[in-house]
Protein backbone atom coordinates (compact mmCIF):
# COMPACT_ATOMS: atom_id res chain seq x y z
CA UNK A 1 0.00 0.00 0.00
CA UNK A 2 2.44 2.85 0.79
CA UNK A 3 4.48 1.36 -2.29
CA UNK A 4 1.57 2.96 -4.39
CA UNK A 5 0.62 6.15 -2.17
CA UNK A 6 4.80 7.21 -2.49
CA UNK A 7 5.20 7.67 -6.04
CA UNK A 8 1.59 9.43 -5.93
CA UNK A 9 2.81 11.75 -3.47
CA UNK A 10 6.13 12.55 -5.44
CA UNK A 11 4.99 12.99 -8.43
CA UNK A 12 2.55 15.54 -6.51
CA UNK A 13 4.94 17.79 -5.22
CA UNK A 14 7.08 17.72 -7.94
CA UNK A 15 3.92 19.06 -9.99
CA UNK A 16 3.74 21.51 -7.21
CA UNK A 17 6.86 22.60 -7.29
CA UNK A 18 6.67 23.31 -11.08
CA UNK A 19 3.97 24.84 -10.44
CA UNK A 20 4.73 27.16 -8.18
CA UNK A 21 8.15 27.72 -10.25
CA UNK A 22 5.87 29.02 -13.25
CA UNK A 23 3.74 30.87 -10.96
CA UNK A 24 6.85 32.66 -9.40
CA UNK A 25 7.92 33.44 -13.24
CA UNK A 26 4.69 34.73 -14.08
CA UNK A 27 4.44 37.42 -11.25
CA UNK A 28 8.03 38.50 -11.60
CA UNK A 29 7.62 41.82 -11.89
CA UNK A 30 11.63 43.22 -12.02
CA UNK A 31 12.50 44.64 -15.44
CA UNK A 32 14.70 43.60 -17.66
CA UNK A 33 17.94 45.01 -17.33
CA UNK A 34 17.81 47.36 -20.07
CA UNK A 35 20.99 47.33 -22.26
CA UNK A 36 24.02 49.68 -22.00
CA UNK A 37 22.65 52.81 -22.56
CA UNK A 38 24.41 54.47 -25.28
CA UNK A 39 26.57 57.73 -24.27
CA UNK A 40 24.07 60.54 -24.25
CA UNK A 41 24.58 62.71 -27.74
CA UNK A 42 26.56 66.05 -27.52
CA UNK A 43 24.50 69.22 -28.97
CA UNK A 44 24.76 72.84 -29.21
CA UNK A 45 22.24 75.12 -29.42
CA UNK A 46 22.40 79.03 -30.83
CA UNK A 47 20.25 80.50 -28.10
CA UNK A 48 21.00 84.12 -29.65
CA UNK A 49 20.29 85.21 -32.31
CA UNK A 50 16.58 83.33 -32.73
CA UNK A 51 15.71 82.16 -36.44
CA UNK A 52 14.67 85.17 -38.37
CA UNK A 53 15.63 87.79 -35.96
CA UNK A 54 16.11 90.66 -37.41
CA UNK A 55 19.52 92.13 -36.14
CA UNK A 56 22.68 93.83 -36.10
CA UNK A 57 25.23 95.32 -37.78
CA UNK A 58 26.90 93.60 -34.44
CA UNK A 59 25.56 90.60 -33.53
CA UNK A 60 25.81 88.56 -29.83
CA UNK A 61 25.64 85.17 -30.39
CA UNK A 62 25.08 82.97 -27.17
CA UNK A 63 25.75 79.58 -27.39
CA UNK A 64 24.42 76.27 -24.96
CA UNK A 65 25.39 72.62 -24.91
CA UNK A 66 23.98 69.74 -23.81
CA UNK A 67 26.34 66.57 -22.66
CA UNK A 68 29.61 68.11 -23.47
CA UNK A 69 32.11 70.32 -21.08
CA UNK A 70 32.98 73.23 -22.34
CA UNK A 71 36.78 74.97 -21.58
CA UNK A 72 39.29 76.86 -22.71
CA UNK A 73 41.19 75.34 -26.01
CA UNK A 74 43.86 72.51 -24.50
CA UNK A 75 45.08 71.78 -27.76
CA UNK A 76 44.86 68.16 -26.60
CA UNK A 77 41.62 65.69 -27.69
CA UNK A 78 39.63 64.89 -24.73
CA UNK A 79 36.53 63.08 -25.07
CA UNK A 80 33.47 64.83 -24.47
CA UNK A 81 35.33 68.52 -24.14
CA UNK A 82 35.79 71.08 -25.99
CA UNK A 83 34.81 74.79 -27.32
CA UNK A 84 32.35 76.55 -29.21
CA UNK A 85 32.90 77.36 -33.07
CA UNK A 86 30.92 79.68 -35.61
CA UNK A 87 30.69 79.26 -39.00
CA UNK A 88 29.18 82.54 -40.55
CA UNK A 89 27.82 82.45 -44.20
CA UNK A 90 30.07 79.57 -44.47
CA UNK A 91 30.03 75.45 -44.72
CA UNK A 92 30.82 73.99 -41.69
CA UNK A 93 33.45 71.35 -41.80
CA UNK A 94 32.49 67.72 -41.70
CA UNK A 95 32.95 65.64 -38.40
CA UNK A 96 36.35 64.57 -37.06
CA UNK A 97 38.03 67.59 -39.73
CA UNK A 98 40.02 70.22 -38.12
CA UNK A 99 38.47 73.66 -38.03
CA UNK A 100 40.20 76.08 -40.30
CA UNK A 101 41.85 79.23 -38.34
CA UNK A 102 39.87 81.97 -37.39
CA UNK A 103 39.18 84.59 -40.13
CA UNK A 104 35.60 86.63 -41.07
CA UNK A 105 34.22 83.67 -41.33
CA UNK A 106 35.05 81.05 -38.78
CA UNK A 107 35.74 81.83 -35.34
CA UNK A 108 37.24 79.35 -32.47
CA UNK A 109 35.88 80.63 -29.04
CA UNK A 110 39.32 78.91 -27.39
CA UNK A 111 38.42 81.15 -24.38
CA UNK A 112 35.79 78.15 -23.45
CA UNK A 113 32.80 81.50 -23.57
CA UNK A 114 29.72 80.83 -24.19
CA UNK A 115 29.67 84.18 -26.22
CA UNK A 116 30.88 86.20 -29.60
CA UNK A 117 29.82 89.75 -31.27
CA UNK A 118 30.36 89.85 -34.71
CA UNK A 119 31.64 93.57 -34.87
CA UNK A 120 29.73 95.55 -38.24
CA UNK A 121 28.25 92.70 -39.99
CA UNK A 122 26.83 93.79 -43.62
CA UNK A 123 23.19 94.12 -43.90
CA UNK A 124 21.00 90.96 -45.47
CA UNK A 125 20.33 87.75 -44.82
CA UNK A 126 23.58 85.54 -43.03
CA UNK A 127 23.44 81.80 -41.55
CA UNK A 128 25.17 80.78 -38.49
CA UNK A 129 26.30 77.58 -37.64
CA UNK A 130 27.36 76.29 -34.64
CA UNK A 131 29.81 73.51 -33.89
CA UNK A 132 31.75 72.06 -30.99
CA UNK A 133 35.01 71.22 -31.63
CA UNK A 134 37.35 69.21 -28.77
CA UNK A 135 40.47 70.77 -27.63
CA UNK A 136 42.49 69.99 -30.65
CA UNK A 137 40.03 71.85 -32.82
CA UNK A 138 38.36 68.85 -34.53
CA UNK A 139 35.04 68.77 -35.41
CA UNK A 140 32.99 66.70 -32.51
CA UNK A 141 30.71 64.43 -33.49
CA UNK A 142 27.35 66.11 -31.98
CA UNK A 143 24.00 67.74 -33.14
CA UNK A 144 24.93 70.97 -34.55
CA UNK A 145 22.73 74.04 -34.74
CA UNK A 146 21.97 76.99 -37.33
CA UNK A 147 20.27 79.83 -37.43
CA UNK A 148 19.52 82.87 -40.06
CA UNK A 149 19.33 86.20 -39.63
CA UNK A 150 19.26 89.20 -41.23
CA UNK A 151 20.93 92.58 -40.29
CA UNK A 152 19.15 95.43 -40.11
CA UNK A 153 19.85 97.82 -43.39
CA UNK A 154 20.68 101.40 -41.55
CU1 LIG B 1 38.92 75.53 -31.97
Amino acid sequence: MSRSILPATLATLVALAACSKEKAAAVDTTPAVPAEAAAPAAAVQIVSPAENDSVGPDVTVVLTKENVTIEKASGAKADGVGHYHLFLDTAAVEDGVVIPPNSKNVVHIGTGDSTYTFKGLTPGAHTLIAVIGYGDHSAMPERRDTVNFVVKAK
